[in-house]
């Protein structure tokens, strides 16, 4: 290190952080550092209720000593083994884990480092698949307006959030969107699914009569669009793509990454709405966000197609240095032994309808424009500053954290996603100090 660029104590400047305003965060930081339960604590002390589960992904909540101790002995014992032509027991034990909580057509699973690798894992799969059954023609890949894939170049092609693809060139060919189902003026403040939109769905057929089903692989949607601010499939809707899809020989991709593991208060989406997929993409709550881990679920009828040919022969050209790794394989185990141990998924399933009350009864507060919510999920949509968007919600996020609750926003909508273990008090407490901001919010 050159002795003229010797770091000082408290020097910011080095990480470029992630989805952050740097150069204002920087001027104000705001730093956790630690965690237990349901609540950070603070550099200044402060204990701060998480309404998000971190990123969407701790739901079981901080500090949890089961998974704590798994990542404590598996690095003792193996701490890497490599992904490729090799094995170590934890991860096919995961892997068997994922299989027996998810939905009965999901057999196999393949693991990544994270959502957006899930994403780009499932997309090749589905392209890879058609082309392992003589059907190489089928390359198309159409996500959703508003859909959020994570941020790699498959996933921002098939995403529709405008800001993360606008910067960033040409994308991959062959994507088409669906429109979003966002639709305030007919479905505002229902509890639940809304009612009207299934028919956007139908949308999929004009997609296919214009190019033809034979040259579309997939479909790949959010069963529930979560970063773009909590859109509820309407009634019906995921039902429809889930017949014209396969009518037409198209796969279904549901992209799990924020619905898995119990946020609607059963294992998948596509459990909770009944209505399964090809495929399922998931990552952060599969290790309680303790350790990087993404996996994608499929089905025996793609798994198999790409196990033919010769023996010795890699079947599926795909995979990361990290896949499975075994430290994040410990974590995923013990992750999936609490929520089953303390009844985390029944405990959201159970308190969903005082949650839904809770969330509703900011109805009436200033700004308030619709509320949304769905398991253990709420979304207050505020109206926009004129000419200046997002700047009402980011207002309410800083006046939040002065007030010890820590909540998400994205454009002017505030979402909440806390750990699975909250209480009726807790959401109490949550639903108290947000109401205190937005009453006192310009
Ligand atoms: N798919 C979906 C549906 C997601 O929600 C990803 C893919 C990408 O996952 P990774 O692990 O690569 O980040 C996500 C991630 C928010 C927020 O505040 C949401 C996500 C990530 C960070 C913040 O809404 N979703």
């Amino acid at each position: 290190m050159a002795s003229d660029r010797k770091s000082v104590p408290n020097d910011l400047s080095a990480f470029w952080m992630p989805f952050t305003a740097n150069r204002q965060f920087k001027k104000a930081p705001r730093m956790f550092v630690s965690a237990d339960g349901m609540y950070y604590t603070t550099a200044d002390g402060r204990k701060v209720l998480d309404g998000t589960a971190g990123l969407w992904c701790c739901n079981a909540g901080h500090n949890r000593p089961r998974i704590t101790e798994a990542v404590q002995k598996q690095v003792t014992e193996l701490d890497y083994a490599p992904a490729f032509q090799m094995g170590h027991p934890k991860a096919f034990e995961l892997a068997n884990a994922l299989r027996d909580m998810a939905p009965e057509p999901f057999e196999h699973v393949f693991f990544t480092n994270s959502g957006s690798e899930s994403v780009e894992t499932a997309l090749k799969i589905a392209i890879a698949y058609h082309r392992a059954r003589g059907e190489g023609s089928r390359t198309r890949l159409i996500g959703r307006e508003r859909g959020y894939h994570g941020v790699n170049f498959g996933g921002i092609s098939v995403g529709g959030i405008v800001n993360n693809r606008r910067h960033f060139g040409t994308l991959l060919t062959g994507v088409d969107h669906l429109p979003h189902t966002h639709l305030p003026e007919k479905n505002a403040f229902t509890r639940g699914q809304p009612e009207h939109g299934a028919e956007l769905a139908d949308e999929l057929e004009d997609i296919v009569a214009l190019h033809g089903a034979d040259t579309i692989a997939a479909v790949i949607v959010e069963p529930m669009a979560g970063s773009t601010g909590v859109l509820l499939p309407p009634k019906g809707y995921l039902e429809r793509l889930r017949e014209i899809t396969k009518r037409h020989g198209i796969l279904l991709i549901f992209d799990e990454v924020i619905t898995g593991f119990g946020r609607l208060g059963s294992s998948f989406a596509a459990e909770h709405f009944n209505v399964m997929p090809d495929m399922i993409t998931c990552a952060k709550g599969l290790t309680n966000g303790v350790i990087p881990m993404g996996a994608v679920l499929t089905t025996d009828a793609i798994h198999d197609a790409f196990m033919q040919g010769p023996e010795h022969m890699i079947e599926l050209f795909h995979g990361y240095t990290y896949s499975g790794n075994p430290v994040a394989s410990a974590a995923g185990l013990a992750t999936l032994e609490t929520y089953r141990e303390e009844g985390l998924f029944e405990n959201a399933a159970s308190l969903a309808p005082y949650w839904e009350d809770a969330v509703h009864s900011l109805k009436g507060l200033p700004h308030v424009i619709d509320i949304r919510n769905m398991g253990l999920i709420g979304a207050i949509e505020l109206e926009p500053i004129e000419g200046a968007p997002t700047k009402r919600a980011f207002q309410a996020f800083l006046d939040a954290y002065e007030k010890d609750l820590l909540i998400r926003t994205t454009g002017d909508i505030i979402a909440l996603s806390p750990p699975l273990m909250i209480s009726k008090g807790e959401i109490d407490e949550l639903f108290g100090k947000l109401s205190e901001v937005l009453k006192n919010l310009e």
